[in-house]
């Protein structure tokens, strides 16, 4: 090509943005790309190290000044922008005995991953749940929510939001409560006993994007990995996996985020696997590795582990491995986008 066309094309762009348009063939590549580009990176947080940035917290704020006292898990390739993933925000937050987190209520959808400490609860749209290491639970968009910790010792639990998606619609509102503890109007236990049983309310409607389980309780999710390896194999690329579900329609507990948990037996490892969701890990029981691209990461109980969308990535489980994991995998679904690869 030579320098005149060069010269004539660039000349005719710049007359076209005085009009506010644009050519896109010198952008279509970029535009529509053949592969997804790599988003933040893969990494981990040693639960060692950072739980005691997370306790050494409580030094400098209150949960109540602070509203939530969390320390954001950023992406090291994305900072300054709140995202463990491209589309997630993750933190460990802490609340210590005696203390409330003030309720409000939000756009963005937010689950829990109880870490460690006993006695705590959150409240969620008028219900109560006590948190137990281990615990699955959910608070679904615009639901009035706060936390108290009515035991003896410091509570931690990691925060999942979809905070960068509902940014990305730009269609987010919040709300604080009047008072720091929202109305209780349902007893402890509620929800799990009319939809976490295999059981439903006859007749029973709903206009809830969420599972009406707000509370998955460990044990139970432990009892249910533990007697799928006495069923034969493990899945080559997964292992002993469940998804959480919504028990109304079987689809994901929540609208914006997919929850599963693996089970690794002792010696397992996984063949490699890629999906376009950046996916989100903690590790709930045992020890183990984690492989992406030339990185090695070990895992250790409490342990954070963020790989973004379409890296191949395999797991060995050293002793008995359990993961909990949260990715955007429904909403890509649901829009028509998600791609997997078994490898
Ligand atoms: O507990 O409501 O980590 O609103 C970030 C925003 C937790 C919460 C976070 C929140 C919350």
């Amino acid at each position: 090509m030579n320098d005149a066309v060069n010269q004539q094309r660039e000349a005719f762009y710049q007359r076209a943005d005085t009009q506010a348009l644009a050519p896109l063939w010198t952008r279509l590549k970029s535009l529509v790309p053949q592969w997804p580009a790599q988003v933040g990176v893969a990494h981990r947080w040693g639960y060692d190290d950072v739980r005691k940035f997370v306790m050494e917290s409580a030094e400098h704020i209150s949960a109540k000044e602070a509203e939530r006292r969390v320390m954001i898990l950023e992406n090291p390739a994305l900072k300054g922008t709140s995202q463990i993933t491209h589309s997630l925000y993750a933190g460990l937050q802490l609340l210590m005995p005696g203390e409330v987190a003030p309720a409000h209520r939000h756009t963005q959808s937010a689950l829990r991953f109880i870490v460690e400490g006993n006695g705590a609860y959150t409240a969620v749209d008028g219900e109560k749940t006590m948190m137990t290491p281990g615990d699955f639970v959910i608070t679904p968009s615009w639901t009035w929510h706060h936390h108290g910790n009515e035991g003896n010792t410091p509570m931690v639990w990691l925060d999942c939001l979809d905070i960068p998606m509902a940014m990305f619609f730009n269609s987010t509102f919040r709300e604080d409560h009047h008072a720091d503890e929202a109305a209780i109007t349902r007893p402890t236990g509620d929800a799990l006993a009319r939809y976490g049983q295999g059981l439903l309310p006859v007749g029973h409607t709903t206009t809830s994007l969420n599972s009406p389980v707000f509370n998955y309780p460990y044990a139970r999710t432990r009892e249910a990995l533990h007697a799928l390896t006495k069923a034969g194999a493990p899945d080559p690329h997964f292992g002993c996996q469940l998804r959480y579900v919504n028990p109304l329609d079987g689809g994901w507990a929540m609208p914006t985020i997919s929850t599963m948990i693996r089970l690794l037996p002792a010696g397992v490892s996984t063949l490699p696997y890629r999906s376009t969701d950046g996916a989100v890990f903690i590790v709930v029981e045992g020890e183990g590795e984690l492989h992406v691209g030339e990185i090695k990461f070990a895992l250790k109980p409490h342990d954070v582990v963020t790989v973004p969308g379409w890296m191949a990535y395999t797991i060995r489980a050293q002793n008995d491995l359990v993961l909990f994991q949260a990715s955007d995998r429904v909403a890509q679904e649901k829009l028509g986008f998600f791609r997997e690869q078994r490898m």
